[in-house]
């Protein structure tokens, strides 16, 4: 697969503010340098940084038209959480657009909440949204160090993180989000 990275470049360049294009540049880089550690497809991995959050600016009417058109229809978690539109959105926008391969695609489909059964493309872009050097919160040096140990250990914390904040503010949790978390850490009890 030959990546058009030129193109996602301008396509992001014209939709994004400079702070989140800024952010899909190093979520890219992290993707890249993740995806040789664990024995990705680097260039896949830098192809959906790139474009990862390529909708995340879109107004939320025009998402409500772009999921109307295409006959999706939102559940009441998801249509009470406009920032779980962009992962949805984007990934349809990407394989219309650039046809990329069922792998990106993911990636960016599940790049918000997480699912079961992840597989490494999308593992890899989950993580690194979490730690990419543009990432500056309380923690980002621990959940780095887990990145560096294992790809889990790295989701449990994240995962962790955003099931207490969002809970702490009382929205709802994704199911794909808690299905993540509890699929993570049984199979660590397993192990232990
Ligand atoms: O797009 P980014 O800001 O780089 O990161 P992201 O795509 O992980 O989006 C994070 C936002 O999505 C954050 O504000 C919390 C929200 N979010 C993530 N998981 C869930 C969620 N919101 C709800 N309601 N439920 C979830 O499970
Ligand atoms: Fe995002
Ligand atoms: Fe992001």
């Amino acid at each position: 697969m030959i990546y058009n990275t030129e193109a996602y470049l301008q396509d992001i360049e014209g939709r994004l503010s400079a702070f989140r294009l800024r952010h899909s540049l190093c979520v890219a880089d992290c993707a890249r340098a993740l995806a040789a550690r664990y024995g990705g497809d680097p260039d896949g991995a830098y192809a959906a940084g790139l474009l990862h959050d390529v909708l995340k600016e879109q107004p939320r009417e025009e998402a409500l038209a772009f999921f109307r058109a295409r006959g999706v229809t939102l559940t009441p978690v998801e249509l009470a959480a406009p920032k779980l539109w962009h992962a949805m959105a984007g990934a349809l926008y990407i394989e219309e657009t650039y046809a990329l391969p069922a792998e990106i695609v993911g990636a960016v489909r599940w790049h918000t909440t997480g699912r079961t059964g992840m597989t490494l493309a999308e593992r890899i872009l989950f993580v690194a949204d979490f730690i990419s050097a543009d990432r500056d919160y309380p923690g980002v040096e621990d959940m780095r160090r887990r990145a560096e140990a294992s790809l889990e250990s790295a989701m449990e914390e994240g995962l962790r993180f955003t099931i207490y904040e969002l809970s702490e503010k009382g929205a709802a949790i994704h199911p794909d989000t808690v299905a993540c978390y509890n699929e993570i850490v049984l199979r660590d009890r397993e192990r232990k």
